[in-house]
């Protein structure tokens, strides 16, 4: 009787602000990775996320947070994210919505142009005030490395498993990052012309101090994540232009990026547990 009473005043009466630091943060939590893992059984433990999308009832939510994936051929690793990060963000109090951008084809991959688009197309459904551009395979250790933007770019990996959890180099900007969405747009979005392995968080770096802003990152005893180990993807060879394109971000920022991003969208489906938007990118320069 006492829920009932709750529930139906949480919809009449005007709702406050979530707290500052969420009561349900549990802090480093050691992480597994259960071979038999179905997408049901994800679902089950999550029942109040619906189309890939969850919002607090208790309060209202500090940011909407939308969750952009770079995906090809990584089912695996795709789900074991889900399972993890769905309950890590409603733990975080947050209102977030969870993007899979899908490249359709087997020509070289481009994370960084899959996840201009996911920015473009997550807008059309909402206007999401934070994004968080999110390595399939990266699983965060610590509810306190929080899913919110901030007044400047954050770097959410300090370290990892495999890498001894230090951070790799200075002005490392890899793995997972969160941008506000004039941040995003400030910078143009990424370049579109990284095919393959790297480079491509280096360019947005750059981008990024050029526009006078400065990359923070949480404290390294928070910011750490398990890496699902893995090899080398066939359509993901390492990019040898990678440098050549780096020393040209100045010349090149303006045009290239957000406002030339080009593609097919194939397809936008809203499965329970995320939203998954195939793009194709048609013949490679
Ligand atoms: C590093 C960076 C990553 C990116 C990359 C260079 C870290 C932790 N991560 O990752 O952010 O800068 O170097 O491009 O430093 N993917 C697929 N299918 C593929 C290939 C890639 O889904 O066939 C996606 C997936 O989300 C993956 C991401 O692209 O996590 C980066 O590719 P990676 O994991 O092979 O590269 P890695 O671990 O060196
Ligand atoms: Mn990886």
């Amino acid at each position: 009787k006492m829920k009932l009473t709750a529930a139906v005043h949480a919809t009449t009466l005007p709702q406050g602000p979530c707290p500052a630091v969420s009561p349900y943060l549990r802090g480093a939590s050691k992480l597994t990775f259960k071979p038999s893992l179905t997408l049901e059984e994800v679902q089950k433990e999550n029942p109040q996320v619906a189309k890939g999308r969850y919002h607090p009832t208790e309060c209202s939510a500090l940011q909407h947070v939308a969750i952009l994936i770079p995906h090809r051929n990584r089912e695996r690793h795709l789900l074991y994210l889900l399972e993890h990060l769905h309950p890590f963000l409603q733990r975080q109090q947050l209102d977030y919505g969870i993007y899979v951008i899908h490249q359709a084809g087997n020509t070289k991959f481009n994370r960084a142009k899959l996840l201009n688009v996911g920015y473009l197309e997550a807008l059309k459904e909402e206007n999401w005030d934070c994004f968080i551009f999110h390595d399939v395979d990266l699983v965060p250790e610590n509810d306190f490395n929080i899913y919110m933007c901030d007044r400047q770019p954050k770097h959410l990996v300090v370290g990892r498993n495999s890498t001894g959890y230090r951070l790799r180099y200075q002005g490392y900007f890899g793995g997972v990052t969160a941008l506000t969405r004039e941040q995003f747009s400030k910078v143009n979005g990424f370049s579109n012309n990284y095919w393959g392995w790297g480079g491509e968080d280096d360019d947005l770096r750059i981008r990024v101090e050029m526009q006078k802003m400065r990359v923070m990152r949480p404290s390294a005893d928070v910011a750490r994540y398990t890496m699902i180990f893995h090899n080398r993807d066939h359509g993901n060879e390492e990019n040898r232009d990678r440098m050549k394109l780096l020393r040209q971000v100045s010349k090149m920022w303006k045009t290239d990026g957000l406002n030339s991003c080009s593609y097919e969208l194939l397809s936008v489906e809203h499965n329970p547990l995320y939203i998954n938007i195939t793009v194709d990118f048609g013949i490679q320069p």
